[in-house]
């Protein structure tokens, strides 16, 4: 695997197995010192095994790592000894999740089902197993938000407990309890305020990196991000929101035309989507045209979207045959904001910040 893979692999679902740390076994110890005869029983309790964890961070911006690491386990607790000494705890092992993960549990019936549906050379593998055929365990969306994942298993008993009457010197004790162990499968769905949504070259990219310190390429050609891309911006009053460059959609990426309808998981969460035109029709598109199937994209990917507000990012103010295009845009929909710009001549970004800000209620 290259260089330039590992640095851009983006990994948004993947299927991993956790296995926690057993508990440490009770011991059987009697004691023995010199002048004391038949000292009774010793033994102390095994140590709890560590538990897995996961815990949202805002430096990890995908599930990536769990590509190369899928099975992910803690330490198990030590054995119990001698003169009472219980065993020590296992470790926890922490993993970092980006916020926005959820975690689904895979059932025994479909685990068969392979773990991706690609090798490892070609592009991000996806798990062939679905959320819907599992069962939600959490919803990692908020920062430092933890979830135990897998507990580990408490340590046994020493001889020490059995200790009775009628039974001086026990030889009984408990073995540890086995961790708990599953199949999971992870997905993200980013966390952002506003939802950029377009055709392939209709300038979100670039208008991302004309609002926010974020800069996916730029290029004139389509399908240039394939990742969804999020990038903060930073309003007067140290205000900010979070904006989310979602790869170029094209009509009927329902049948998984051009990228697909995956990523649009990505915006389910936005509360304002924002609909970048290339108000042109520089490459022989027609805006009006390509809003409305934009709009049926989302709506046939999920009917909630079509209930979200949004607003129209009119791009490409600078080329012939914008202006006439706005009028048209305008006059069809009188009571939505419409918003002109040339991102990549830096104009009408102000505007643009400034209705975010509103629609946002800052
Ligand atoms: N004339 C003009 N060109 C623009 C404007 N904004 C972006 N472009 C150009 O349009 C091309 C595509 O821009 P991107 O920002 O990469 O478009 P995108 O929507 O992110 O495209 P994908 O990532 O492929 O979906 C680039 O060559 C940009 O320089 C604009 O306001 N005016
Ligand atoms: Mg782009």
């Amino acid at each position: 695997m290259n260089a330039e893979r590992l640095t851009f692999m983006f990994v948004d679902r993947i299927r991993i197995h956790a296995k926690a740390g057993d508990g440490g076994d009770g011991c059987v110890s009697f004691r023995r010192e010199k002048f004391v005869p038949r000292g009774g029983p010793n033994g102390g309790d095994g140590g709890k095994g560590g538990d897995i964890i996961f815990r949202t961070d805002v430096h990890t911006d995908n599930l990536v790592a769990f590509y190369y690491q899928p099975l992910l386990k803690s330490v198990r607790g030590e054995h119990g000894m001698g003169k009472n000494m219980y065993g020590k705890a296992g470790k926890d092992a922490v993993y970092k999740v980006p916020a926005g993960t959820l975690v689904y549990r895979i059932p025994d019936q479909i685990l068969e089902l392979p773990a991706t549906d690609a090798d490892l050379d070609k592009p991000p593998p996806k798990p062939v197993i679905s959320p819907a055929d599992c069962q939600l365990v959490a919803d990692l969306f908020q920062e430092n938000q933890e979830l135990i994942l897998c507990r580990g298993g408490a340590g046994g008993k020493g001889n020490t407990h059995f200790k009775s009457s009628t039974n001086r010197a026990p030889r009984q004790f408990t073995e540890g309890e086995a961790g708990e162990e599953g199949y999971f499968l992870l997905e993200l769905r980013k966390i952002a305020d506003v939802g950029l949504v377009g055709y392939p070259n209709a300038g979100k990219s670039t208008l991302i990196s004309k609002v926010s310190a974020a800069h996916p390429k730029v290029a004139p050609y389509p399908f240039t991000t394939l990742n969804p891309v999020v990038g903060v911006v930073e309003f007067e009053g140290y205000k900010r929101a979070t904006v989310a460059d979602i790869p170029g959609l094209i009509e009927g990426a329902h049948q998984n035309v051009g990228l697909g309808h995956d990523f649009l998981r990505h915006i389910v969460r936005c509360k304002l989507l924002v609909f970048v035109l290339d108000t042109a029709g520089s490459e022989g598109r027609n805006p009006i045209a390509d809003l409305g199937s934009l709009r049926r994209e989302l709506d046939l990917y999920d009917p909630t979207l079509s209930q979200r507000p949004w607003i129209i990012a009119a791009n490409k103010m600078d080329l012939p045959g914008a202006e006439e295009n706005l009028a048209i845009i305008r006059s069809r929909f009188p009571d939505k904001m419409v918003v002109p710009m040339a991102a990549a001549e830096g104009t009408g970004i102000d505007g643009f910040k400034s209705a975010l800000q509103t629609l946002l209620e800052f």
